[in-house]
């Protein structure tokens, strides 16, 4: 009896520890969860044994890229871990505590670490200017522009807002949350031809970014002809044959007009 006992007082237990909290799963999966861009030599948690010193520890070659283990058991940040460019968002790996004097001489641990999302990508537009042409007969509630921006964050951090904040005269357009612009009130050529709008996105914490987008207004025959003024004066010889008058009748609205005679005197 009291060999076995001697003999079970050798063997090594493994669990990590965490400040002061330690897992209770300690032979199972190892729960953590860490964000992403700590500083390189950021402390992670602590992997510890049953006994007091272990003559080494390892962590296997798949965790290793991002995270490195002291001898006494402290793992920390090896290499900035990008959560945007990790395909699963997390990491996993095995921790190995050697001692020579025990039996068994190794223990190991495994441990899933998430890595959480911090607000570290700007939304912004493919592109800086967009040009977009309607006329001015199109419809209140017509799509005329539909372009989101792209955040590579998670959940709110990637939460976009879309506002008009200059440009839109008139309160001719509106946008809606997915940045999709539509025209909220009738456009008119003969006030306006053409409408600058600065577009801003915004994600829920803040970082904001912005387009251009311009919108040209076709014209309508959506007028009748109108001469400018009321009488146009002109004079011929009482001989002549063939008369040209150097007086121009200045219409408004449509350039393509067909002029005739009417109610001669
Ligand atoms: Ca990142
Ligand atoms: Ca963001
Ligand atoms: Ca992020
Ligand atoms: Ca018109």
């Amino acid at each position: 009896m009291l060999y076995l006992h001697i003999a079970l007082s050798f063997i090594l237990f493994l669990h990590l520890v965490e400040g002061n909290f330690y897992f209770t799963n300690s032979l199972g999966l190892q729960q953590l969860s860490e964000r992403e861009e700590l500083p390189v030599g950021t402390f992670i948690v602590q992997a510890l044994t049953n006994q007091l010193a272990v003559d080494s520890f390892e962590i296997s070659l798949d965790a290793a890229t991002y995270f490195a283990i002291n001898n006494t058991g402290h793992i920390s940040i090896k290499q900035r871990i990008d959560r945007e460019a990790l395909i699963s968002r997390t990491i996993t790996g095995t921790i190995t505590a050697k001692k020579s004097t025990a039996s068994p001489n190794t223990v190991t641990a495994t441990f899933r670490c998430v890595i959480t999302d911090i607000n570290d990508n700007v939304p912004s537009f493919p592109k800086r200017l967009y040009e977009v042409s309607t006329s001015e007969a199109t419809s209140v509630g017509v799509l005329i522009f539909s372009q989101s921006a792209v955040d590579g964050d998670a959940t709110l951090n990637s939460n976009l807002q879309y506002s008009i904040v200059s440009g839109n005269d008139g309160g001719k357009f509106a946008i809606d949350g997915t940045g999709k612009v539509s025209i909220s009130s009738k456009l008119d050529y003969e006030q306006q031809i053409e409408y600058t709008l600065n577009i801003t996105v915004r994600d829920q914490p803040g970082l904001s970014n912005w387009t251009i987008l311009v919108v040209n207004i076709a014209d309508q025959d959506d007028l009748p002809a109108k001469f400018t003024a009321f009488n146009y004066l002109g004079s011929v010889a009482e001989d002549a044959t063939l008369v040209s008058i150097k007086t121009s009748l200045n219409m408004i609205s449509n350039p393509s007009l067909k002029y005739q005679f009417s109610n001669l005197v």
